[in-house]
């Protein structure tokens, strides 16, 4: 049996979750168009039984911080290279190797682990731009495999999944076959809601939210009953989130109730709650309750 683990790191926005969620065949990483959507390092297992286990994790956007929680951000995905045995480095193309590339290759230099190019989000460039960004990326960093892909349209995915089998070593199954993802139930129903946040709202509100599952609980009948808070820097997104006549918040809670409920496999009750701590992003203990610790 093979096995490993197997890091997906670049900037915000290229794709890395996309990519994720298209290996695993599920949703399992909240997406968007919004730059730094995943705030933490999440895990998830694609076991072929006796033949493999891949376990991917699936990274923030490095960029350059701007408040605590970016460098939360950033500090765990720069920690994920250094315990795997393969990272996939996804970037799109463009016609130079951009600062924020260069920034990380030069991180992944101090390393002797086989590192993938990725160039993601063909579907929406010329082929001879993609070509030049093999090119170029070739000239300033020795991948192990180049791969141009359009995770969105699954091309090259198998391709990608057939090398990264090649390259991770004979091991042991960690993880029990039928297990996924790591993450808490908890975790995943916080992230359902902060994704139909980010759905929703316009540009500046939803990179200040966090959301806070206040209480989970079954009952007898199998509904869950669910209350959750989301968190916003200041009065005026709040206004924003509730909406006129509590329009936003409303939609924003069905879209995420219908989601939970698949999840869960049973009937929802979600109450959510608008709440204001200023600057939250900066504040260790905001940090720490609301899960990035
Ligand atoms: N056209 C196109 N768009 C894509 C492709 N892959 C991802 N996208 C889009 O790019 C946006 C960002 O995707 P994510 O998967 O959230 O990107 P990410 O790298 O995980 O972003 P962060 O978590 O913010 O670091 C979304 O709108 C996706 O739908 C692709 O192959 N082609
Ligand atoms: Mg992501």
């Amino acid at each position: 049996m093979k096995s490993g683990f197997i890091t997906i790191i670049g900037r915000p926005n290229v794709g890395k979750s996309t990519l994720l969620n298209k290996i695993m065949g599920e949703k399992l990483s909240i997406v968007s168009s919004k730059p730094q959507t995943t705030r933490n390092n999440i895990q998830t297992i694609l076991t072929k039984k006796d033949e493999y286990q891949l376990i991917f994790v699936d990274t923030p956007g490095i960029h350059k911080p701007k408040h605590k929680l970016g460098e939360y951000m950033v500090k765990i995905a720069e920690q994920s290279i250094k315990e795997v045995d393969l990272i996939i480095f996804i970037t799109n193309p463009s016609k130079e190797v951009g600062r924020g590339d260069q920034f990380i290759l030069e991180q992944l230099k101090n390393t002797d682990i086989p590192v993938f190019l990725v160039v993601n989000k063909i579907d929406e460039y010329k082929p001879e731009v993609t070509a030049q960004t093999l090119e170029k990326y070739s000239q300033i960093y020795d991948f192990a495999e180049y791969i141009p892909m359009s995770a969105i349209k699954g091309k090259n995915v198998n391709t990608l999944l057939e090398l990264m089998i090649k390259y991770i070593p004979e091991g042991p199954q960690y993880y029990p076959e039928e297990m996924i993802i790591d993450q808490q139930e908890r975790f995943i129903i916080g992230e359902i809601l902060r994704e139909k946040a980010l759905r929703f709202l316009s540009q500046e509100v939803p990179h200040g939210i966090a959301v806070d599952i206040i209480s989970m609980k079954k009952n007898e009948k199998g509904i869950y009953n669910i209350n959750a808070d989301i968190i916003c820097e200041k009065e005026s997104h709040k206004g924003i989130i509730i909406g006129k006549n509590g329009e936003m918040l409303k939609r924003i809670s069905t879209r995420a109730r219908q989601d939970m409920e698949k999840f869960l496999m049973n009937k929802v009750n979600l109450q959510v709650w608008v709440k204001v701590r200023k600057d939250w992003r900066d504040n260790f203990n905001n940090l720490k309750e609301f899960g990035y610790k």
